[in-house]
């Protein structure tokens, strides 16, 4: 990308495309379009294509996309599909048409079969069956990678697919229920020091392990590859560290000062056993994720600590 290209960032309100947003505007890239949700639906193709013909942009990066925990995963399968499908098949088919010169996906971990060898390599996508909690949301993922690699193949284009871990950060959604799993501890650990409570539900056995890459590290990444990865083989984007539940909740639990205990409610799904992936490719690319996980959550911690404030202000 050329400092002046003109480059389409789709789903720049969410976790991934505002640090996307602020990584580009820091890197001098000055043209960058954007539209919220209320301006262009990307689940509409006629809107999508209309939207496309005219702006012509030659770079895009589609982080839009429907995400949530696993909780979300569960009570909504049917919009975790319906509103992933429809906005990769509109852009990625719309970016075809308009004749832009490379689009980066972003896929993720949930594509890897649930008993996975791990850390998981980017050969094993579609070797094994899916983990139940968000199969719908995994094969619209995969339905968008295939759909990157067909067009490759035949139109001749450059659409890149990087396979996203767990991402966090400071934008991301606090509330408890439907949210991934760290917002959801900051959130339930906070409130727990401020009332003062004996003890924090962290939902599960506490086993599962999961990777983490904080968001400013995908922005990172994403521009990386934008500018240097021509392969139509998918690649991994993560830390490559993996830690359990439990020692998550401990650091979780540290950073934001809470004395009382922790208690694992098994009545709450545990989710795939294992999810790591083998970042070996992009690390030797060149590109490792800068941030530590301890260092990450301090970072989205002074966010929302600030975002409450100016909450209580106003109530
Ligand atoms: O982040 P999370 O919801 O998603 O949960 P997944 C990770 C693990 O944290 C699970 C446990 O084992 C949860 O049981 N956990 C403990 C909690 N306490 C909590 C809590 O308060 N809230 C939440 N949310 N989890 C997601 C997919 O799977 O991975 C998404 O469902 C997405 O679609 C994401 O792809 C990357 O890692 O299990």
């Amino acid at each position: 990308m050329e400092k002046d290209s003109k480059i389409y960032l789709a789903g720049d309100n969410g976790l991934i495309g505002s640090a996307l947003a602020g990584f580009l505007k820091k890197g001098g890239y000055g043209n960058i379009i954007t539209k919220s949700r209320r301006q262009l639906d990307l689940r509409r193709q006629a809107d999508v294509e209309s939207f496309f013909d005219k702006e012509r942009p030659e770079y895009v990066f589609l982080a839009a996309a429907r995400v949530g925990g696993i909780a979300a995963n569960i009570n909504y399968p049917a919009e975790f599909i319906y509103d992933n499908l429809a906005i990769q098949t509109n852009v990625i088919n719309s970016a075809y048409k308009a004749g832009v010169k490379k689009l980066l996906f972003f896929a993720s971990a949930c594509m890897y079969p649930k008993n996975c060898p791990q850390p998981m390599q980017e050969s094993r996508i579609l070797s094994g069956e899916l983990e139940p909690t968000n199969e719908p949301y995994a094969m619209a993922k995969i339905c968008g990678l295939k759909m990157c690699e067909a067009y490759n193949r035949q139109y001749k284009t450059n659409f890149i697919c990087a396979v996203l871990t767990n991402a966090y950060g400071c934008k991301d959604d606090f509330q408890t229920e439907d949210s991934h799993v760290i917002p959801a501890l900051i959130g339930k650990f906070h409130r727990a020091k401020i009332s003062g409570a004996d003890s924090v539900s962290v939902w599960g056995s506490g086993k599962p392990e999961r990777e983490f890459i904080f968001a400013d590290d995908v922005a990172g990444a994403a521009v990386f590859l934008m500018n240097t990865y021509n392969d139509p083989a998918p690649i991994n984007v993560g830390s490559g560290r993996g830690v359990s539940i439990k020692e998550l909740s401990l650091i979780v639990k540290e950073v934001i000062g809470y004395k009382g205990e922790v208690v694992f409610d098994s009545s709450k799904p545990d989710g795939i056993p294992r999810k790591v992936l083998d970042v070996s490719k992009l690390n030797t690319l060149g590109f490792k994720a800068g941030v530590s996980l301890e260092e990450g959550i301090k970072k989205t911690y002074e966010t929302f600590q600030s975002q409450e404030e100016i909450l209580n202000s106003r109530r």
